[in-house]
């Protein structure tokens, strides 16, 4: 019998590399697979978690600490019969390096006018497009978290103009920031908007037709661009489908939606100018999650206390 205590593991990913992530992972532990209906999951004290079954509760009764699959932790905040121990967000090097690849990504092909080229591309067109340069254009960052932070400084690093906001004001070399009640400021300073937030009952529905309305129009781009890969509660759909149609909105760069995946009779997928990502902008590596729960787990038995813990009263 393991001395050390039981984990399960329950994570909406794909298979293989669950499996594969597994085999090197949690030596000396007792591993079970919530998938497996008749694992009896009563004596687990640690879960690692995404879109776990909503029976994981009354199967492993005895849970200590919840290991989410993702940095964002909406989906375990709003399961029912949820527990009252710590959740631990996933935070690692690799899922913070490949949200701030997807934001440069995306800033940069707005800035480079990628779909309108696609589109000349498919029309066989040679035109050559006015092309204003980085320094020209201001992106404006909404949550300045570990992906925010690490984006900022990667765009910065391409030459934009970043500026910066947050709950609570931060210090960030060489950026400006604001807190909650420099939103309009920030919001007239920006021309490209990139929305890292969590998914909280104050940040559901916060990009919205109001919000668009205060961005500044007649920039380096001619208009706004909206970028989104935090949660898709955050932005409102329609809102941002009439932003683009009417103009208040030159472009968009979605990640994350209301409802995923998203329909396909949404407008979004054929506007021009919108570039559509399927929850893909970071997707965790399951190898360095395990790593991470793993190192936690040794550290909470041996008195250390967990780190990257979610405020409850917070969201996130
Ligand atoms: P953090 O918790 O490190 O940072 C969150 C940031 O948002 C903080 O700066 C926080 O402010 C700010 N914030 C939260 N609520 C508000 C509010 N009401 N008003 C203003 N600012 C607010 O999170 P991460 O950076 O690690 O992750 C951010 C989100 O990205 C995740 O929650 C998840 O939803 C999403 N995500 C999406 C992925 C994808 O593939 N699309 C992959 C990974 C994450 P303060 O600093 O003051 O606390
Ligand atoms: C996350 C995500 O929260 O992938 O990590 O959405």
């Amino acid at each position: 019998m393991s001395e050390k205590k039981t984990v399960v593991i329950d994570l909406k990913f794909a298979r293989r590399e669950v499996d594969e992530a597994l085999s090197n992972a949690f030596a000396g532990r007792n591993v079970l697979r919530a998938a497996d209906a008749a694992a009896d999951l009563s004596d687990a004290r640690y879960a690692v978690i995404w879109k776990p079954d909503p029976t994981l509760f009354e199967r492993a009764p005895k849970l200590e600490v919840l290991f989410s699959g993702g940095a964002g932790v909406d989906y375990i905040l709003a399961m029912p019969n949820l527990p009252d121990i710590p959740i631990v967000r996933f935070v690692d090097e690799s899922l913070t390096t490949r949200m701030s690849e997807w934001v440069v990504l995306q800033a940069l092909s707005h800035l480079r006018q990628v779909p309108a080229y696609a589109k000349q591309q498919r029309e066989r067109v040679w035109r050559e497009l006015s092309q204003p340069e980085a320094k020209d254009l201001t992106v404006g960052v909404m949550g300045l978290g570990v992906l925010g932070q690490d984006s900022v400084a990667k765009l910065k690093i391409m030459g934009f103009n970043v500026i910066g906001w947050s709950r609570s004001k931060k210090l960030i070399d060489g950026v400006e920031t604001f807190d909650e009640s420099g939103l309009d400021e920030f919001l007239a300073k920006t021309d490209i908007l990139v929305g890292l937030l969590p998914l909280t009952p104050q940040t559901r529905g916060i990009f919205n037709a109001d919000l668009f309305g205060k961005l500044r129009q007649g920039g380096a781009l001619g208009k706004p661009v909206f970028i989104n890969a935090g949660r898709g509660g955050s932005q409102v759909e329609v809102d941002v489908i009439a932003a683009l149609k009417i103009g208040v909105l030159g472009g968009a760069s979605l990640d994350v939606f209301e409802q995923e995946p998203l329909a396909e009779t949404s407008p979004l997928w054929s506007m021009e100018n919108v570039i559509i990502t399927p929850h893909a902008a970071s997707a965790s590596d399951v190898r360095a999650l395990f790593r991470n729960a793993e190192a936690q787990m040794n550290d909470y038995e041996a008195g250390q206390p967990l780190r990257h813990v979610v405020d409850r009263t917070t969201g996130y």
